[in-house]
């Protein structure tokens, strides 16, 4: 064979493989969201960063908890687990041992993800593995009709359980990531597709766990948050590789500022053992050594 047929088959190769578009990750069950719902946005951000980034769907995992924000997994045409409210990360964190070739994506929203899944949330930034958590952060529980939050406002009345406020101090997400070792931390808006799947681009591509907080209003129980529209903008943060510069910042943010905050490459986490070592393990092994650490 000459270099000239050579070159022709890798063309007829690469024409044999189709290229898919946002809309082929997106399965056929219609989103139930209330018109409106910033988790659209959300949805259509991912479908095409899968697209910009070509993932074969039969290498994407998406994985949630419980929750309206947590519908996602069901309506992308990639393989997906609806797991129970506030597991998303424990699942992920299981799956990405046992099958590591595949891009394993956990999301939710914050209640899911903050509240009772808090604790899971502090740990997986500090584990590392190689994954990615998108947040939709609407400040309420929106599947449940409206009750606050951990990231609600304290003097936030609305909701008949709180007719006062909570009175309790907002969870701070990207400073909480920040002190609990992620590395990689970002904050994005529904209403900016172009913005997020950027953002959700660079996620997915860092080595690492990937935390990407995305304000996503929630139209029937925050439908002040159609502001957000005029009021986010471009963080002044630039990313960081520096944590110290890095806290420093995300503490005096006002927490609508979008953009990569935070990058830092560090060892990976394989259940237990090194990263490359890990590769040699077979799914079981890789599971064995997880029970062997965490379930004692
Ligand atoms: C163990 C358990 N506790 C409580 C619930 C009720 N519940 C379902 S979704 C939800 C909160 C959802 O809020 P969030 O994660 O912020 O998502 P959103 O609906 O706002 O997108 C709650 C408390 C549940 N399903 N399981
Ligand atoms: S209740 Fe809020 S979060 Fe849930 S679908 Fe409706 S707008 Fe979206």
């Amino acid at each position: 064979m000459t270099a000239g047929d050579a070159d022709s088959a890798v063309q007829r190769h690469k024409a044999s493989i189709p290229s898919l578009k946002a809309k082929d990750y997106k399965s056929d069950v219609k989103p139930v969201w209330c018109p409106g719902c910033g988790h659209f946005g959300v949805l259509a951000a991912l479908t095409k960063t899968l697209a910009h980034l070509a993932l074969p769907p039969e290498r994407v995992a998406v994985v949630s908890g419980i929750g309206c924000s947590s519908r996602l997994p069901a309506y992308l045409a990639v393989h997906g687990f609806h797991g129970v409210h506030g597991r998303a990360l424990p699942l992920a964190t299981g799956l990405k041992a046992a099958r590591p070739e595949l891009t394993v994506i956990a999301a939710g929203g914050d209640g899911d993800g903050f509240s009772i899944g808090g604790n899971h949330f502090l740990h997986a930034c500090r584990r590392n593995q190689d994954l990615t958590y998108i947040v939709m952060d609407n400040e309420v529980y929106g599947m449940t009709k409206g009750q606050a939050s951990p990231t609600t406002q304290p003097d936030w009345c609305r909701s008949k359980l709180t007719p006062h406020g909570t009175g309790i101090r907002r969870f701070q997400p990207a400073a909480i990531a920040l002190a609990a070792g992620a590395s990689f931390i970002a904050r994005g808006f529904a209403g900016d597709p172009n913005g997020l799947t950027r953002l959700l681009a660079a996620a997915i591509e860092h080595p690492g766990f990937a935390f990407v907080q995305v304000l996503s209003p929630c139209r029937t129980f925050r439908p002040e948050q159609q502001a957000w529209k005029q009021q986010v903008h471009a963080s002044e943060l630039g990313p960081t590789h520096d944590t110290a510069q890095a806290a420093e910042l995300i503490q005096r943010d006002d927490g609508l500022s979008l953009g990569l905050l935070y990058e830092q490459r560090i060892p990976l986490y394989a259940a237990g053992v090194a990263a490359d070592a890990a590769d040699d393990l077979t799914a079981a092994e890789r599971l064995a050594a997880i029970e062997a650490e965490h379930c004692r």
